[in-house]
C-alpha cells in the first residue's frame, strides 16, 4: 500500500480541488503499479476551513484519512505526524499547493520499479526548464546556493534537498529518528539517507506556481533552520558526532 501524506496549513481552496485535480489523477497512476493507496491530510492547525473541507473529502472519497493538529505545530511536525499515521510500505509526501502536480507521482513510481531505491526525490533542477515558473530570482538564487552547500558537505550529486515531492521506503525511514519542526524537515530526512548510505535517486519534475492561497516560507527563517541542518551534518559526517 501507497500512503500519500500531505501537510496542510490555510489550504482550504487547494483542498477543494483535490476531488478534481488530486484522487482521479493519483488513484489511477497507483493501480496501475498494482498498489492501493491512503491519503493522510494533515491539518495543521489551520485557521480557515481547511479542516472543513478535508472532511468533506472524507465523507466522499472512502481512502481518506484526516489528522487534526489542533495547534499550528509546523510543517516538519505535520509530516512526523502523517508517518505515524501512514501504513503504507511505499510513502509518497506531496505539498498542499499542487505545485508538484499529482500527474507525476508517474515518474515517482517508475523510477522506484526501476531503480528500487530508498527514496525517489523530485527535483526541478534536473533538467531544462523545470524550475521556469519559480518567479523570483532571488527565491531562485538562495535555494540554488542552499542546494550547493549541501552537495559540497554530503558530497553527493543531488540538486534539490528542499523538494517535498518524494517517494519512499518506509522501513528506511522509520529507521531515521527526525527532530526536523518546519521546512528543513525534507533536507533533514535526505541528509540522514544519504548518510546513512541509503540510495536516494532524483528525478527531474516540473515545479508550477501556486494558483491558490498563500505562500507560508519565511526566507530568513528558512535559512537559518538549514544553516543549522548544515552544521549537524558537517558534524556528523567529519566529526563523527551521532546524528540518527
Ligand atoms: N502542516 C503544515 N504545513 C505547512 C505549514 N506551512 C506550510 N505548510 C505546507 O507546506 C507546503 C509548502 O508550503 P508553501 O507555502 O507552499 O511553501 P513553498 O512551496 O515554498 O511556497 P509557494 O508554493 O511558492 O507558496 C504546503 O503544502 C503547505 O500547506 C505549517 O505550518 N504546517
Ligand atoms: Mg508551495
Amino acid at each position: 500500500m501507497i500512503s500519500i501524506i500531505i501537510p496542510l496549513f490555510n489550504e482550504a481552496e487547494n483542498a477543494r480541488l483535490y476531488p478534481e485535480r488530486l484522487f482521479p489523477v493519483a488513484g489511477p497512476i497507483i493501480e496501475r503499479y498494482g498498489e492501493t493507496c491512503e491519503y493522510i491530510l494533515v491539518d495543521d492547525g489551520s485557521r480557515d476551513t481547511t479542516l472543513a473541507e478535508l472532511n468533506k473529502l472524507k465523507e466522499i472519497q472512502k481512502n481518506v484519512v484526516v489528522v487534526p493538529h489542533g495547534a499550528n505545530k509546523g510543517m516538519g511536525v505535520a509530516v512526523r505526524t502523517g508517518l505515524a499515521h501512514s501504513k503504507g510500505d511505499l510513502v509518497i509526501m506531496m505539498d498542499s499547493d499542487l505545485t508538484y502536480r499529482p500527474e507525476d507521482i508517474e515518474k515517482l513510481l517508475a523510477a522506484y520499479r526501476e531503480t528500487g531505491a530508498d527514496c525517489i526525490s523530485a527535483s526541478p533542477y534536473r533538467g531544462k526548464d523545470l524550475a521556469k515558473e519559480i518567479s523570483s530570482p532571488f527565491r531562485l538564487f538562495i535555494s540554488k546556493s542552499v542546494n550547493f552547500l549541501y552537495r559540497v558537505l554530503l558530497q553527493d550529486d543531488l540538486t534539490c534537498v528542499s523538494a517535498i515531492f518524494r517517494l519512499y521506503r518506509k522501513e528506511a525511514l522509520d529507521e531515521l529518528i527526525l527532530e526536523s519542526n518546519n521546512f528543513e524537515i525534507c533536507a533533514e530526512i535526505i541528509a540522514k539517507l544519504i548518510l546513512n548510505r541509503k540510495n536516494v535517486y532524483e528525478v527531474g519534475v516540473r515545479v508550477y506556481t501556486r494558483e491558490y492561497g498563500e505562500s507560508k516560507l519565511n526566507v530568513r527563517k528558512e535559512i537559518f533552520n538549514n544553516l543549522r541542518i548544515l552544521f549537524k551534518i558537517l558534524k556528523a559526517k567529519y566529526l563523527r558526532q551521532k546524528w540518527q
